[in-house]
Formats: C-alpha cells, sequence, structure tokens
C-alpha cells in the first residue's frame, strides 16, 4: 500500500530529489495501459488557438461538482483574464498579455524518484478523450478571492497508479517548465526559477486531486498553466503549479517555492482554513471573482467531507 499517513513529527524540511531511471517512451505508455484514441494532438493545438470557450473537447462526464446554488463558474473572461503566474510577471493581467509568447506544445512530463515505472510522459500519447473528466471545482487563493472553475483534466491518482511508487516514496514532487525565451517573468528574480509545489502521497492519490489540461470545454491557454498543470480544490492557489515537465517521487516533504520565499506566510499543506489566519489578512471571507460581496471562506474550501480524514491528528494551526 502506498498510501501512508504521517504524524506532524514526522514530516522534514530538506528535500530529496531522487535520481531517476528512465525507460523510453515506448516502454513507459505501454506500462501505463493507455490505448490510442481519437482525440490526436493536433485538435488540440488547433483548439488552443481559439480565442473563446467553445466545447472542443467534446461530450464527457462531469464529476466531483458538490456545488451549492450560488457556487456559478466564473466567466471564462475572468479566468484567463485575472492569473497568479510569475512566469509570465507580477501583475493579474501580464499572464493574459505575456502567456502566448509561450508554446506549449509539443510536452513531454519526466516522471522519476521512487517509483518502479519511471518514464517520460508524452502528452500527445496519453491525452485521450476517455480519460478525460469534466470538474467544476470551487478555487480559492491564499489572497483572498476565489473562482469556480470547470477543469478538464485525469486525475493525478490514475497516473501515479501506472508508474508504482515504492513504499519508500512519501511524497509528489512537481516541477514548472523553465523557459526563459518565452517566459519574460524568468528573466528576473521575483521567485527562484523553477516554481515548485508538492503534495504527501495520500494528497496526490486522493480522488479529488486533478491534473487539468482544459477549462471551459477547450484546452487550456497559457496563463491558466497549459498545457498541463495541478488542481487540488481544497487547498490555496498556489499549490496549483502550472505547465508541469516532472513529476518526482520522494522521500521527503518538498521545499514548495512559496514556503521558501517566506516560510511565515505560506506552508507546504496550505488547506484553505478560515480560521487561520494568513499574518496580514484574515482567511475568515473571500471574494469570488465577478461579485461585489464577500462570502464566508469553508473549511478545505468546502470539500471537508471528502478529505479532513487524511489530517486527522495534524495540528492545523502549526502545519498550514
Ligand atoms: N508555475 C506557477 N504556477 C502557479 C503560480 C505561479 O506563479 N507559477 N501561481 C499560483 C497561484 S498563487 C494561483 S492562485 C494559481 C492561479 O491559477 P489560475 O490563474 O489558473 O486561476 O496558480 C498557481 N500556480
Ligand atoms: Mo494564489
Amino acid at each position: 500500500m502506498i498510501i501512508r499517513h504521517r504524524k506532524a513529527s514526522d514530516v522534514r524540511s530538506h528535500e530529496i530529489t531522487p535520481e531517476g531511471v528512465y525507460l523510453n517512451r515506448r516502454q513507459f505508455v505501454q506500462s501505463t495501459g493507455l490505448i490510442a484514441g481519437s482525440l490526436a494532438l493536433g485538435d488540440i493545438a488547433r483548439a488552443a488557438v481559439l480565442p473563446e470557450a467553445g466545447g472542443k473537447f467534446g461530450a464527457m462526464p462531469t464529476t466531483h461538482s458538490k456545488l451549492d446554488p450560488t457556487d456559478t463558474p466564473t466567466p471564462f473572461g475572468d479566468i484567463i483574464n485575472y492569473n497568479n503566474y510569475y512566469e509570465f510577471g507580477l501583475d493579474k493581467t501580464d499572464p493574459a498579455k505575456y502567456a502566448p509568447a509561450f508554446k506549449p506544445l509539443p510536452w513531454t512530463v519526466k516522471v522519476d524518484g521512487l517509483c518502479n515505472k519511471p518514464g517520460t510522459l508524452d502528452l500527445a500519447d496519453f491525452l485521450k478523450p476517455h480519460n478525460l473528466e469534466q470538474r467544476i471545482y470551487r478555487m480559492r487563493c491564499v489572497e483572498g478571492w476565489s473562482m469556480v472553475i470547470p477543469w478538464i483534466g485525469i486525475p493525478l491518482a490514475d497516473i501515479i497508479k501506472n508508474v508504482e511508487p515504492q513504499g519508500s516514496a512519501k511524497f509528489v514532487r512537481f516541477e514548472t517548465i523553465v523557459r526563459k525565451e518565452e517566459m519574460r517573468g524568468q528573466r528576473s528574480s521575483s521567485l527562484p526559477w523553477p516554481y515548485i509545489e508538492g503534495l504527501r502521497m495520500d494528497e496526490a492519490m486522493h480522488p479529488l486531486t486533478l491534473m487539468a489540461v482544459g477549462l471551459y470545454g477547450q484546452p487550456l491557454l497559457g496563463q491558466n498553466g497549459a498545457p498541463f498543470r495541478l488542481v487540488v480544490p481544497w487547498k490555496y492557489g498556489f499549490k496549483g503549479v502550472k505547465s508541469i515537465v516532472r513529476i518526482s517521487f520522494v522521500e521527503s516533504q518538498p521545499q514548495n517555492t512559496w514556503k521558501v520565499m517566506n516560510s511565515d506566510e505560506y506552508g507546504f499543506y496550505a488547506n484553505v482554513n478560515p480560521k487561520v489566519d494568513h499574518p496580514r489578512w484574515s482567511q475568515a471571507s473571500e471574494r469570488r471573482i465577478g461579485e461585489l460581496r464577500r462570502r464566508p471562506t469553508l473549511m478545505f474550501n468546502g470539500y471537508e467531507e471528502e478529505v479532513a480524514a487524511m489530517y486527522e491528528g495534524m495540528n492545523l494551526v502549526r502545519l498550514y
């Protein structure tokens, strides 16, 4: 069993990035058991340049919505024009302005570390319509704003199971691409590049955890993390690392970027928690983009029933 529940006292602060042993791509694709489907990468590439949402992925099941009647999906225009993505600049409007310079395709993801079947994942090979689901999730940024986003993606657990993590793999580490020519924000040292995030293995395997490739029926635009990004709806937005090129199974808690930058303000867990304030502001309420009123923030962003058991016995004030 690969899911281990760690006590808070077990969590170490340094990081080990083990060396990977790479199989060739064909072996990896076979090992994942994914079969050829009809959605060619060309379709994704074509859809990606369309300016409007248009259902380009075709029909697919919608699962795990768990929304309240007031959780109306945030307008597409807001989702693609109000972003945090420091690779393209610090302002919320910078990603929409500068991400068009980023050409995500073709795209491969290195999967390495403590697993039996490491390899290189080619998005063109594993993005098949029959794998994809729509998940309409509430998303909460640590800064106090929120959105409701109809993501398209596949559960991270599906990818993880296929590469057979070893018992010693306690965390999953995610790494963003570094491409200074196309990501102008990386020419400044606003953050140490690449952007790094991590999840504990049970969080990574949780059925709510999604690897997103699209939203509102169309492929992700650059500003939302094209072509492959993490979505963890019960955590603050900064856990949702964009444009991922490497997924590693590691023994120790990864040094995630915002915690490295300022560990007094940003932790590893980053679970949405209205009772634990950010040192500089309250987290008790939020403003949904497109609304004027503030609404109360929900424990675990409203996903408490599904995820609270993973944190039983943990001090959520200390492990923020
Ligand atoms: N690589 C990378 N991923 C990132 C960020 C970033 O600066 N770089 N910002 C994070 C933050 S703070 C938030 S709130 C979400 C925003 O995702 P969205 O713009 O798709 O809504 O992306 C997260 N992922
Ligand atoms: Mo954020």
